[in-house]
């Protein structure tokens, strides 16, 4: 499908956080993305050193407010036919641009589909996020809470986060691919959940979750061979390997504040050793 928009700037943190997706649709569709960047600055509260975004907050938010009382990062901003769409909440963004791109599911049932799929991955991302803003008092502790993270993710019960996906896949008719979510093609809820996993990829292999596991097989070894195959076949699409291969990909995934996935080595930020380097604006024709 040939999409009326000619460039889309999308508006998050120097993260990948709730942008990523997005970013990576865009990329994946051939439309240039200018990726505007906003970075939290560390400030000095109580003794401690904490993470302001004003950055955000008192520059093009206060425009952007304006034009969508909802604003939030993520944003869209873009022109189509003329008019000027201002859109935020990273489902909806991620539902607009499947809809403009016809990465939405080919049918209606596809596209109820492609729907929840977006909010099980929202589900699956958020025990590992809450995880990740969480400050412990000790190393026991938080062991024990990404023990709970590891349990309610992966668990194979009914109530496993993860099982709900494997179990989608494996569900899906034999004449359909099992390297897509939805259909035959790729879909906006494809993105989401590969930047999930590839959050847990890290995640299982700091804390040693399963044993033996490297960057390529640590979802089989943890018992799940379809999103594993998934998550392999979904990083090497060749129209992906723009956004592999950007600076974009090379974010953290949560933001300086957070204990996980916030540092450059992966783990935590640490102001003593990284710098933020990331430009106000990465664009990607
Ligand atoms: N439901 C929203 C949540 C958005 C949100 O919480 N954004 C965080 C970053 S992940 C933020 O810092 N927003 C900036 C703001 O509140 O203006 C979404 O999915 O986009």
């Amino acid at each position: 499908m040939s999409s009326k928009i000619n460039k889309v700037t999308l508006g998050y943190w120097s993260t990948k956080g709730l942008g990523a997706a997005s970013r990576q649709m865009i990329i994946y569709a051939g439309i240039p993305l200018v990726a505007k960047i906003y970075k939290v600055l560390p400030k000095e509260e109580n003794g401690e050193v904490i993470y302001e975004g004003s950055s955000w907050h008192d520059n093009d938010k206060i425009e952007l407010k304006k034009k969508n009382s909802l604003i939030n990062l993520p944003y869209l901003q873009f022109l189509k036919d003329d008019e000027e769409y201002v859109i935020s909440h990273s489902n909806t963004c991620l539902t607009f641009l499947g809809k403009e791109f016809g990465m939405f599911g080919q049918t209606s049932k596809e596209q109820i589909e492609c729907e929840q799929l977006l909010q099980e991955s929202v589900d699956l991302r958020s025990v590992v996020t809450k995880f990740a803003y969480t400050h412990f008092l000790n190393k026991e502790e938080e062991l024990f809470a990404a023990k709970e993270v590891f349990i309610s993710a992966f668990e194979k019960s009914n109530s496993g986060k993860l099982q709900k996906f494997e179990h989608w896949l494996n569900s899906k008719d034999n004449n359909l691919s099992k390297n897509f979510l939805v259909g035959n093609s790729i879909s906006s809820p494809d993105f989401n959940l590969f930047d999930t996993l590839d959050l847990y990829k890290n995640f299982l292999l700091y804390y040693n979750f399963v044993e033996g596991a490297e960057d390529n097989n640590v979802f089989n070894l943890a018992g799940y061979p379809l999103i594993s195959e998934f998550f392999n076949n979904f990083r090497l699409l060749p129209k992906l390997q723009k956004y592999i291969n950007s600076e974009l990909y090379k974010l953290p995934f949560t933001n300086k504040g957070a204990k996980f996935g916030s540092g450059k080595n992966g783990i935590t930020w640490d102001p003593a050793i990284d710098t933020d380097t990331t430009p106000e604006e990465i664009i990607i024709e």
